[in-house]
């Protein structure tokens, strides 16, 4: 109770400080960042984040994020992970050159992007920014105008994701899935028998410009290096390369975002007059499949599925959460996975909640990337997913906890899950200023 009084004295300092950040990250008045040093372009679910931040205070800047990320989009439909407005700036591998977007026939020709994708969190966030401004036209006039490349890029995924018609699309880069270098991914990298002589070089600046033992190591690098080499000799063409890569995965919390997703597009378009018949009957067998397909109950939660070496990846970790913010499992696997959150902030051995890998395993590290710290967008998704069920307490645990991480520790990328260390630091870790950490400050502030 005595850290909330605190946490809440220093909203209006929060509040000042987050939207700083959004406006200091913003370039060209139009799109944003998600940090000046470390990742100098617009990220495409980072924009999502941050358009939901914008809409606390500034409407206008949330549609032109919308809008500036969309530009990059492909004529197939693809929303590109990376878009380089600025050719200008450098420092970040791999950047605009490395891609050879504009060979690629399909991409988009006005702007350089990268080739591979990330979850689409775009049609919740703006059915959310909607049911924020419930009577306000311009936020009307802009759905009205915005749905249609949302519509785009969800068809996008079951024309050309979807191979065994499913519901449940794949990934072929670990970047797709936005949790980079989590342990999910290990045993599939290590079976990749490549060498130096097998990839181009290059140079890494991540590791100079934030900790290098917070970052992804060499050897993940050279894997990633190596699936965007094959994902450039098929031009990107997603089935073409889907036959011929190692790493062909069903992961859980992108189908879980898509489905989520789905839902807000068919809600919209129902709303405003579009046809959303074809995207209802896909949601349909996503949710169907997710369900049925990526259950373990030896895990007690939701797994990717390796569609290379078909099998399930059982682990523990965070991505199966997100699967409450789109209401897939029934109140009883939804409480058990709660449970599970709800273990993991009780232990003797002090962890916040909700670290994004399981801290039972050997493989654990509260320090580095995707393989244990707390995510502020992760949090966000699974604040959303318990209130979805209910567990309101669990809830309030996973918005406090992390608003008082960012109190103590800065708006960083991701923060040590462990309190008693946590305690003892005087930053978070990986990038600084951080758009998403301010974009979701603002958002469970105002809840
Ligand atoms: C991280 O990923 C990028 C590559 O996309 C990188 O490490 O260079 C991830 O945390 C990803 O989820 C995030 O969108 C991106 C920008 O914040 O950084």
């Amino acid at each position: 109770m005595n850290n909330l009084k605190k946490i809440t004295s220093q909203f209006s300092r929060l509040r000042k400080e987050a939207v700083q950040i959004l406006n200091d990250n913003t370039w060209e008045g139009r799109y944003s960042v998600p940090s000046i040093n470390l990742y100098p372009y617009q990220w495409n679910w980072d924009s999502g984040f941050v358009a939901l931040g914008f809409a606390h205070f500034d409407l206008k800047r949330a549609f032109l994020e919308f809008e500036s990320l969309f530009e990059g989009q492909w004529e197939n439909g693809m929303l590109p992970h990376i878009v380089f407005h600025s050719k200008k700036r450098e420092g970040y591998f791999p950047g605009p050159k490395y891609w050879e977007s504009s060979t690629i026939e399909r991409a988009n020709k006005k702007v350089e992007t990268s080739g591979i994708t990330q979850p689409p969190v775009h049609a919740f966030m703006l059915e959310r920014i909607y049911q924020m401004n419930p009577n306000n036209q311009e936020v009307k006039d802009f759905i009205k105008s915005f749905f249609p490349k949302l519509m785009k890029l969800h068809k996008y995924y079951y024309e050309h994701r979807d191979p065994e018609n499913e519901g449940l699309i794949y990934i072929y880069h670990p970047w797709a899935s936005g949790r980079d270098n989590s342990p999910l991914w290990d045993d599939l990298v290590k079976t990749i028998p490549i060498t130096k002589d097998d990839i181009p070089p290059y140079k890494r600046y991540d590791n100079l410009k934030a900790d290098p033992s917070e970052r992804p190591s060499d050897r993940d690098y050279d894997i990633y290096v190596y699936l965007m080499e094959l994902g450039k000799k098929h031009k990107y063409k997603g089935i073409e390369i889907a036959k011929e890569s190692p790493f062909v995965v069903q992961d859980t919390l992108y189908n879980a975002v898509l489905i989520k997703s789905n839902e807000a597009l068919i809600n919209l378009g129902r709303e405003f007059g579009f046809d959303v018949t074809e995207i209802e009957a896909f949601n349909a067998l996503s949710k169907k499949s997710f369900d049925e397909k990526l259950w373990l109950d030896e895990l007690g939660m939701y797994a990717p599925y390796d569609l290379r070496n078909k099998k399930h990846i059982k682990m523990k970790e965070i991505g199966s959460f997100v699967s409450l913010y789109a209401g897939i499992p029934n109140q009883e696997r939804a409480d058990q996975l709660i449970d599970y959150i709800d273990f993991l902030g009780e232990r003797e051995d002090g962890y916040r909640i909700m670290p994004s890998f399981d801290p039972d395993h050997w493989i654990f590290n509260p320090k580095k990337y995707w393989k244990g710290p707390i995510w502020p967008q992760m949090n966000w998704l699974l604040y959303q997913g318990c209130k979805n069920y209910g567990h309101h307490g669990t809830a309030n645990i996973l918005k406090w906890d992390f608003l008082e991480l960012v109190n103590n520790l800065g708006f960083h990328e991701y923060f040590d899950p462990r309190r008693a260390v946590a305690d003892t630091l005087e930053k978070g870790y990986g990038g600084d200023r951080f758009s998403w950490t301010a974009a979701v400050v603002l958002d469970l502030m105002a809840d």
